[in-house]
């Protein structure tokens, strides 16, 4: 059975756990919209199954897919992985997804936030995004666990990272955005967030990554490596836009403490060099009005902080680029333990996110 239950997560003794704590699975949804994902979504679904595939070495993977795609996505997609016939509006599991949280007994439910495609009809990326919005419902009841409805909320899960004991990551530049929740202060969104994901302590960075076109997203610029550790993108070059952005995220970083009094240790992970939307690739989005529209020369909001952390593994974007690599060592050291695997991620970023906001975590509990 999977009931909406009236009370809240922090009423009934539940938090959201970090990402690197124990998972039961990971849920994924499938590209198709033309007017997001170029040449008919081929490239796109080709990245997607490279990522389900990276993720499924680790643990189970769940693929919510439609009617019209279910047979190609099963074909594509390998026999590991569950395809679910789900209907949505696009493809990102990690913002239109439940966040899960967890009690001491080990039970599990969702969290089910409003969404409104990041920031509505004002600025928002597309519409309608009503079957987005039914997507935790439908999570909750495939997988039988009871939801808490946020109602009148609107958040989406990449917008917040936790490190589990306490402490949350945001930034002001999405959940103070007057497209998300315009009738509530700063302190009326910090106590929203300790109901409903059982937080103590909210850090507030500044903005996101440079162009992203979420309203900063933190998942693009900050994580928790486990508690009292964070991962920063980072550029040591004064003239890039980016460098403004992460110098006072830095700051304000190394100035917090968390939830248990630490102070973080914070780790700079270079991003990539600049990524522009090519002549093919913007050639080959429909233009749609009403949706974002990709222009040749656009830069791109590279980073390589948008990985998942799966049990025992570590998924990270990759652009064949020469900081890759140095990522890639950079991911290695800081989860001893977890095997860090690239997928080159192009074509995922060209739609507007990257490998952390097309998945979302199910805890084991
Ligand atoms: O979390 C994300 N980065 C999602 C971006 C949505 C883009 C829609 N075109």
């Amino acid at each position: 059975m999977s009931k909406c239950i009236e009370s809240t997560p922090r009423q009934d003794g539940f938090r959201m756990p970090g990402e690197f704590e124990p998972h039961a699975g990971c849920w994924m949804l499938w590209p198709e919209r033309t007017d997001n994902w170029r040449n008919g979504a081929k490239p796109a679904q080709r990245a997607f199954a490279a990522v389900a595939s990276a993720i499924a070495q680790f643990e189970p993977v769940t693929v919510g897919v439609s009617a019209g795609q279910f047979l190609n996505a099963r074909h594509m997609l390998p026999a590991a992985v569950r395809v679910v016939e789900m209907s949505s509006n696009d493809s990102w599991m990690r913002d239109c997804g439940p966040t899960f949280v967890v009690d001491i007994q080990g039970s599990v439910r969702g969290v089910d936030w409003d969404f409104n495609a990041w920031g509505g009809l004002e600025g928002g990326l597309y519409f309608p995004w009503d079957l987005d919005d039914l997507v935790p419902q439908k999570v909750c009841n495939i997988e039988r666990l009871d939801r808490y409805k946020a109602a009148g909320f609107v958040l989406e899960g990449g917008s917040i990272h936790v490190d589990g004991e306490g402490t949350l990551l945001t930034t002001e530049e999405c959940l103070l955005n007057t497209n998300r929740n315009p009738q509530l202060t700063r302190e009326e969104i910090e106590e929203t967030l300790r109901e409903y994901l059982n937080v103590e302590k909210i850090i507030w960075l500044g903005r996101g990554v440079y162009n992203d076109e979420t309203n900063g997203h933190v998942d693009n610029i900050a994580c928790f490596i486990r508690p009292g550790v964070v991962a920063l993108t980072w550029t040591d070059d004064v003239n890039d836009p980016q460098y403004e952005i992460s110098a006072d995220a830095y700051q304000r970083l190394i100035n917090a403490v968390d939830a248990k009094g630490r102070k973080l240790e914070v780790h700079k992970i270079y991003q990539p060099n600049p990524i522009l939307i090519a002549k093919e690739e913007s050639e080959g989005v429909d233009s749609v009005d009403g949706t974002l529209p990709r222009n040749e020369g656009d830069r791109l909001a590279g980073s390589y902080i948008n990985f998942y952390i799966a049990n025992g593994g570590i998924v990270m974007p990759t652009f064949d680029d020469p900081h890759d690599q140095l990522a890639m060592d950079a991911l290695s050291q800081l989860f001893p333990g977890r095997k860090v695997v690239g997928v080159n991620a192009r074509e995922i970023l060209l739609g507007g996110g990257n490998i952390h906001c097309i998945t979302q975590q199910q805890p084991r509990g």
